[in-house]
């Protein structure tokens, strides 16, 4: 139907050419209408060449989707998952509870309440079952702290990442040395 094609379109859009390497980050959404935010990481991960996939599963209208694609993460290779989902947002907690990966989540700003249902849905996991979540739309620093998680065990990653600091900071010492001027 048309959200499906919408939605495979979109899709490859966002993840590019299929990496021809196992995916080691899953990147999923609770629709595809949280595409446009999820983008963000997507590049992050582009942008340090990790592998990764980046797909649609919906907490509420995909359950069994989701209890599949949680269960069989870990022995696909995949090191950690960015889930975002928006409104009533109960994906990256029920990845979280039905995998022992590592699992960053994204509030997506709804149309209602300004992102801060879904930053409370995520942030508010109860004890035992972490998420770490970062600040409503920020799929930028979803993608910078898979790198780190990676980072953990790759030092070619970890270097990347201090290199990426570097960068960021010779920036902004650039715009303070241009102000004083
Ligand atoms: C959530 O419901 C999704 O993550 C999305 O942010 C929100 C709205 O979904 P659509 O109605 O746009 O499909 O599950």
């Amino acid at each position: 139907d048309a959200t499906t094609t919408d939605a495979a379109a979109a899709e490859a859009n966002v993840a590019g050419a299929p990496s021809a390497e196992r995916p080691l980050v899953g990147v999923i959404m609770g629709s595809d209408s949280d595409l446009p935010v999820m983008r963000a990481a997507a590049d992050v991960l582009r942008r340090f060449s990790v592998p990764f996939e980046l797909t649609i599963v919906s907490a509420h209208r995909t359950p069994a989707r989701l209890t599949e694609y949680a269960r069989t993460a870990a022995q696909r290779g995949l090191r950690c998952i960015i889930a975002g989902a928006g409104g009533a947002a109960h994906l990256p907690g029920m990845v979280a509870a039905q995998t022992s990966l590592p699992v960053i989540g994204v509030p997506v700003k709804g149309k209602c309440l300004d992102g801060v249902d879904s930053l409370y849905s995520i942030v508010q996991m109860p004890r035992g079952i972490p998420v770490a979540t970062v600040a409503i739309n920020n799929n930028t620093n979803a993608g910078l702290l898979a790198v780190r998680i990676l980072g953990v065990r790759d030092s070619q990653q970890l270097a990347a990442m201090e290199a990426f600091l570097d960068e960021q900071e010779a920036e902004v010492m650039t715009k303070i040395d241009r102000l004083a001027k």
